[in-house]
Parts: structure tokens; C-alpha cells; sequence
């Protein structure tokens, strides 16, 4: 990463001479060097420094002014929720969510999709729904808002808070759980296939730290890598105060996660507090984020303590009239205190990376289904082998059982919902090497299918 070298020429001749003659010109040149605001020293990290950002706040200046002069990513902190985003069954409203997207990309911003499926802040409609039609309303709204944004998100939190605070390490009963076990994973292929490009992370609260409620976290990543279930980050909310002060064990956890083959960010970061605890705090949180790699980032939860969501315990880096505060001082330090350098990004693959053809290949396929199958619906996930010979594309029918429709897919093109129904491949998983493999989805009402053929095209 370049740095600017500006601030080192700003120092007069003769303070540079003294410094030389002092024989610390290294020190000088790495403070001299170090950026001054939050954005720009993340960035020298190859990381983003962001915030959650009210639409209604992009009129206030002191608030837009912090904002542009700090900040290189926003995450929108009410207006991509489901009750802002669909008021209405299929009525679609991105007014508030589009002013903070028009903002950052003004400003060359990331910006983080919060949040797509959730217990919280479901419209009235939703909220009244159960089973499939739940089921299916969800990942309709996964797949609308998704493709709505697609290409204009760094990450989304595909699933926020879905596991139990009990120390049981369940999950969190709710209307979206009560559709079946395998929600959380629907809602993620259904995000993948509307916006391949996006990350999609898992987000959640008291997980900082290794305790029943993240060993169940990590245990649900650890089941989607091994499936290919598409997941590549994980959010670590880290909202802290007295009761719930920055564990001990936080970088490790961080490092334990991002060992398991995603990234790793800190999403929600606010502590509540003041002088110099709360600036220790900020400074722990971030050098943690920085010693480990796949830490590609950290945002905190608004900007002056005034637009917190718990403002009366002063958790943020500004104080109500914003000025910096000892905490962004320590947070500042801490950035420029440089650390791991995160792995440039690959392009976001599907759920299985398309295999590489060495050759065109006409080759024969096989499919085989797994299914997951719930009182009144299903989904089927479909893997697609090719024999001894490549696929440049393939296509799969099945027939499914009276009754049963299909209602959404991924992965693949699908002609027919009922009866006797066909999927081919979609532009980026059509070529199979010999021997190799790729996977498809869909779901439906009713009584899934348990086999299916393939062909080769
Ligand atoms: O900061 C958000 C606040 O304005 C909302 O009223 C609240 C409603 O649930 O959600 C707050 O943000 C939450 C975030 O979406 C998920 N993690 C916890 C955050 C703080 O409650």
C-alpha cells in the first residue's frame, strides 16, 4: 500500500535535521507517515473502517462531515431491514436504503447489507406467517433485495442472530426457525444465486468469545464448508459494556473462525464507557482485528455517541457534539500500529468453484439429490458429477411426486414447476472437469423428488 509522504515534508528542515541527528528517523518516518483519520489507516492495512449510518442523519452536517472524513464503508442501520424493505408483501421499498447506497458510492465507500433474514423487525405480514408460506415469503425477500443490490455490496449479513442466548447452543426459537432447521442455509443459497459477487456472512452478538453460543456458530460454519453450503464471513457484533466486557479470548476466537476458511468481521463494535477504560477497550478490539489476517474489517455502531442506540452509555468514538474522544485516539493508534495484511479477495465463487475445462467435454453426468424434507415442503440439493469425460453444460430432470411444486432455485435454470421439471446449468458451474462435481439447488412445497437424471449438453 502507498503512503502519502506529505505529512514527512510538512515537518520543517530543521526538526527533520534534529530528528536525523537524534538518530530515531525510522520512528519519525512511521509516525510521520501514519494517516489520520480511521478510513484511510484501516485502508493501509488493506482493511475498511465503517459505521452504521442513519438515512435520516444524511441532512445533519456535523454527521456528514465526520462521516466522509473518516469512514470507507457504512452499513445502513434500519433501511435494508425486512419491515424497510418490503412494508408490504411484495411490495418493494428501497427509498431510505438507496439514499446511504447513492451516499457511500459518492464517496468510493463499501457498504454492508444489513440485514436480509431475521427474527427482528419483520413487517406485520411476515410476522403473521408460518410454515411455507414463511418459509417462501423469506426467500423471496432474500432473493429480491439481493438481486436489487446486486454487484453494490461488499457483504451482506444474509442471517442475523439466529442462535439461542440460553448457553445451550441451540438455536434461537422464532417464526423463520419454526419453517425447519435448514433456513439459515436456504437464505444463503438463495443470496449466492441473486448476487454472486457479494459475501455472505452469518451475524450475531455474544460470540466475541468462545462460549456455547459460538461453539454453535462455529459448528454450523464448519457443517456449510464442509456441504458447500455458500457462507464467507462471519460477523462479530461486539456490542460491549460491564456485563458484557471484551472477552479475554477474542482475537483467538476471531482466529479460530477465520482458521475454518471464512472471513472474520467486526460488525456492530460499540462500549459502553468512558476516558481512558473505554479507549483500552477500542484499542484491544482493534489490535485484535489486525493480528488476524482474515479480519477484513471493522464498523462501528454510529458515529457520535448521540446516534447510538444505547446513547447513555457513550459507546462510541465521538462525543454528542463530535469531537474525537480518547477512544478514537487509542483506535486511531491502534490502526496505525499496522498489523497482518488480509488475503487480496478471490472473485466470490459459488457454493462449489466451477472446475476449470481442459477441454470442452461432451462427457455423460450423474445427479444425485439430497433432500431436506419438512412437513409441507422441501429442498433439494442436487450435485452434478461428471464421468470420464468434461461437461460444457448439463441438464437435470426429475419428476416430482403429485402435489409438489417447485418454488425457487439456484444455481441453475429451471423450465416447469410441477410434474416433470428441468434445471441446466447457469453460466458459471455449465463446465465440469472429468471426474469433478458441481451442485444445485431448489426448493418446493409438498413432497420433494429423490432421484434425478442428468444429461450432458
Ligand atoms: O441500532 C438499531 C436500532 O436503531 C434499532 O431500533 C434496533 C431495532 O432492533 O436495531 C438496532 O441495531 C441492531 C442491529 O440491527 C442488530 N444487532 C443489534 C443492534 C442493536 O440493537
Amino acid at each position: 500500500m502507498h503512503k502519502p509522504r506529505t505529512p514527512l515534508r510538512a515537518l520543517g528542515v530543521a526538526a527533520a535535521a534534529a530528528v536525523v541527528a537524534a538518530g530515531s528517523v525510522v520512528a519519525l518516518t512511521s509516525t510521520a507517515e501514519a494517516a489520520t483519520t480511521l478510513g484511510a489507516s484501516a485502508a493501509a492495512t488493506g482493511r475498511y473502517f465503517g459505521t452504521a449510518v442513519a438515512a435520516n442523519k444524511l441532512s445533519d452536517s456535523t454527521y456528514v462531515g465526520i462521516l466522509d472524513r473518516e469512514f470507507n464503508a457504512v452499513t445502513p442501520e434500519n433501511e435494508m431491514k425486512w419491515d424497510a424493505t418490503e412494508p408490504n408483501q411484495n411490495q418493494f421499498n428501497y427509498s431510505s436504503a438507496d439514499r446511504i447506497v447513492s451516499h457511500a458510492q459518492a464517496q468510493n465507500m463499501r457498504i454492508r447489507g444489513h440485514a436480509l433474514a431475521w427474527h427482528q423487525q419483520q413487517p406485520g405480514w411476515a410476522q403473521n406467517l408460518s410454515g411455507t408460506a414463511l418459509r417462501n415469503a423469506m426467500l423471496n425477500h432474500v432473493t429480491t433485495v439481493a438481486a436489487h443490490y446486486k454487484g453494490q455490496i461488499y457483504a451482506w449479513d444474509v442471517v442475523n442472530e439466529a442462535f439461542d442466548d440460553g448457553g445451550n447452543g441451540a438455536r434461537r426459537d422464532s417464526n423463520l426457525q419454526r419453517t425447519g432447521n435448514d433456513w439459515i442455509e436456504a437464505a444463503f443459497r438463495a443470496a449466492r444465486a441473486a448476487d454472486p459477487g457479494a459475501k455472505l456472512c452469518y451475524n450475531d452478538y455474544n460470540t466475541d468469545g468462545q462460549n456455547a453460543k459460538s461453539n454453535a456458530v462455529y459448528a454450523m460454519v464448519q457443517d456449510f464448508k464442509s456441504r458447500g453450503v455458500p457462507i464467507d464471513c462471519v460477523g462479530f457484533q461486539s456490542h460491549f459494556n460491564a456485563q458484557s466486557p471484551v472477552p479475554s479470548d477474542y482475537q483467538a476466537n476471531l482466529q479460530r473462525f477465520a482458521n475454518l476458511g471464512v472471513d472474520v468481521q467486526i460488525t456492530e463494535l460499540d462500549i459502553e464507557g468512558s476516558g481512558q477504560t473505554q479507549a483500552d477497550n477500542f484499542g484491544r478490539v482493534v489490535k485484535a482485528c489486525l493480528a488476524v489476517s482474515r479480519c477484513t474489517g471493522i464498523t462501528v455502531w454510529g458515529i457520535r455517541d448521540s446516534d447510538s442506540w444505547r446513547a447513555s452509555g457513550t459507546p462510541l468514538l465521538f462525543d454528542s457534539s463530535g469531537n474525537k474522544k480518547a477512544a478514537y485516539t487509542s483506535t486511531l493508534n491502534a490502526l496505525n500500529s499496522g498489523g497482518t495484511t488480509p488475503p487480496s479477495d478471490p472473485p466470490t465463487s459459488p457454493s462449489t468453484p466451477p472446475s476449470t475445462p481442459t477441454d470442452p467435454g461432451t462427457g455423460a453426468c450423474t445427479a444425485t439429490i439430497s433432500l431436506n424434507q419438512w412437513n409441507g415442503g422441501f429442498v433439494a440439493t442436487v450435485r452434478v458429477s461428471a464421468g470420464s469425460s468434461a461437461l460444457s453444460g448439463w441438464s437435470v430432470s426429475t419428476t416430482l411426486p403429485s402435489g409438489a411444486a417447485v418454488t425457487n432455485s439456484w444455481s441453475s435454470q429451471s423450465s416447469g414447476s410441477s410434474g416433470t421439471v428441468r434445471f441446466a446449468n447457469v453460466s458459471y458451474n455449465g463446465s465440469v472437469a472429468a471426474g469433478g462435481s458441481t451442485e444445485f439447488g431448489f426448493q418446493g412445497t409438498g413432497t420433494g423428488p429423490s432421484s434425478a437424471t442428468c444429461s450432458a449438453s
